[in-house]
């Protein structure tokens, strides 16, 4: 479904006079605006191709109506997101459940989409149908070097299909650990681990990255083999210098400091990206900026002062993706709330006087150290972040004209109440 751009333009004409009134009451008071504007209109998220569908646990699924079947109609919500806020151009495909068919049509379409390929991501956390070797007792940590080399393989395999499409980096999750003590030679596990993904870096081309994405439980609760910052690191820094880790929000154990975590990755360039999402507990994989906005602020503070120490490219320095799970909300409507708290929270952070930050750090004077932060987090930035859609040609609130053009009765109609489509 396309969005025609005169209804762009009708929606934004009915909202213009409140925004401007807005946006000139808010530059008026900050420094910098014009400067924020431009850094909000670059700054792209990648939309995961396994979110666009109704997610579930074990308890139960209930289902929207109108998901994608393809990969092709999933670019095309993943379009129609990018219509609505000009900050959603990239898509991350997840192999095999995108398997693309035929790569010139793909390729076509996400350039009439206006989208790029981002990281890939492979799939050793699933057994596929007709597969030789399980991966119950894990993929590149087995004890079965089958195993492993079918792990190494399939990552391998998952590179071709990314270097066809343009993609430039690969994302390694491994749910590989164990849920028992003593079930696991954690030594053994590290090794095999790191013998197989040393098989994968050397089947990178010379301008790709690999991602090692870390996690604290689930679906192992005893151990992962790559559990934390700290192994993600150990593996990132023994593979070599075209690996990085890869900070997903919610794969951190409850009131981890993940800012911290952030600024020493980011200190040492090891850090790769981001799968951003919320969580109260675990990996519930929420809307971003859901349950803590101000760790998502304090996270963007953190990046924006330590890409700045190495003078990195907002925009392209990392990469930035959302990886979450619908349960109860639309999945669209779930994605553009999404994207509109991290551009809050990067905006918010280019907001904050850090001069004056460094001077009350260097007096310790610990409570201006907080008014500061706080007035960039308090400061509501939301005319700043629709100020960038507005020129872009993005709608000036995005779930408002999703939900006055009924987009999601529009695709039901097209495609059913019962689609199911490929993912988490
Ligand atoms: C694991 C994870 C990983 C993806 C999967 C869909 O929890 O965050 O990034 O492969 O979700
Ligand atoms: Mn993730």
């Amino acid at each position: 479904m396309k969005i025609e751009r005169y209804q762009i333009e009708e929606h934004n004409s009915k909202l213009a006079q409140s925004h401007q009134r807005k946006f000139e009451f808010l530059a008026q008071d900050i420094q910098g605006t014009e400067d924020i504007v431009q850094k909000l209109m670059k700054f792209q998220i990648a939309i995961p191709s396994w979110a666009l569908g109704t997610g579930g646990t074990r308890f139960g699924r209930f289902s929207g109506g109108g998901e994608p079947r393809s990969l092709e109609e999933k670019m095309g919500d993943i379009g129609l997101l990018h219509q609505l806020n000009q900050s959603s151009g990239a898509i991350s495909l997840h192999i095999p459940w995108d398997i693309p068919e035929n790569i010139q049509d793909i390729k076509v379409l996400a350039a009439q989409y206006g989208l790029r390929f981002d990281a890939m991501n492979s799939n050793t956390f699933q057994d596929q149908p007709g597969q030789d070797q399980s991966y119950k007792f894990g993929s590149m940590q087995h004890i079965d070097k089958a195993v492993r080399k079918q792990a190494v393989e399939h990552n391998i395999e998952v590179i071709k299909h990314g270097v066809a499409l343009g993609s430039d980096s690969l994302t390694v999750w491994l749910s590989d650990g164990s849920c028992f003590p003593g079930q696991l030679n954690f030594r053994r596990a590290f090794e095999n681990t790191l013998e197989s993904l040393q098989e994968v870096y050397a089947a990178l081309p010379e301008d790709w990255k690999i991602f090692v994405e870390y996690k604290a439980f689930e679906p192992n609760f005893y151990s992962m083999t790559v559990g934390d910052w700290g192994q993600s690191l150990l593996f990132a820094n023994k593979l070599g210098p075209k690996a990085y880790t890869l900070v997903d929000l919610g794969h951190h154990l409850p009131n981890a400091n993940i800012e911290q975590i952030v600024s020493l990755l980011l200190m040492e360039g090891k850090l790769g990206g981001f799968h951003f999402n919320d969580s109260k507990y675990g990996d519930d994989d929420l809307t971003a900026g859901s349950v803590k906005p101000y760790q998502l602020f304090l996270i963007f503070n953190e990046l924006v002062a330590g890409m700045d120490a190495k003078g990195m490219d907002h925009a392209s320095g990392l990469g930035w993706m959302i990886d979450a799970s619908h349960n109860v909300k639309d999945p669209l409507e779930d994605l553009l709330q999404s994207v509109e708290a991290i551009m809050m929270a990067y905006a918010q952070a280019l907001l904050v006087d850090k001069m004056g930050l460094e001077e009350a750090r260097m007096q310790n004077d610990v409570v201006r150290c907080q008014e500061i932060l706080q007035n960039a987090f308090r400061t509501d930035v939301r005319p700043l972040v629709a100020e960038a859609r507005l020129r872009a040609n993005a709608a000036l609130n995005p779930v408002g004209l999703f939900r006055e053009l009924q987009v999601r009765e529009k695709l039901i109609g097209e495609r059913g109440f019962k689609t199911v489509a490929t993912g988490l």
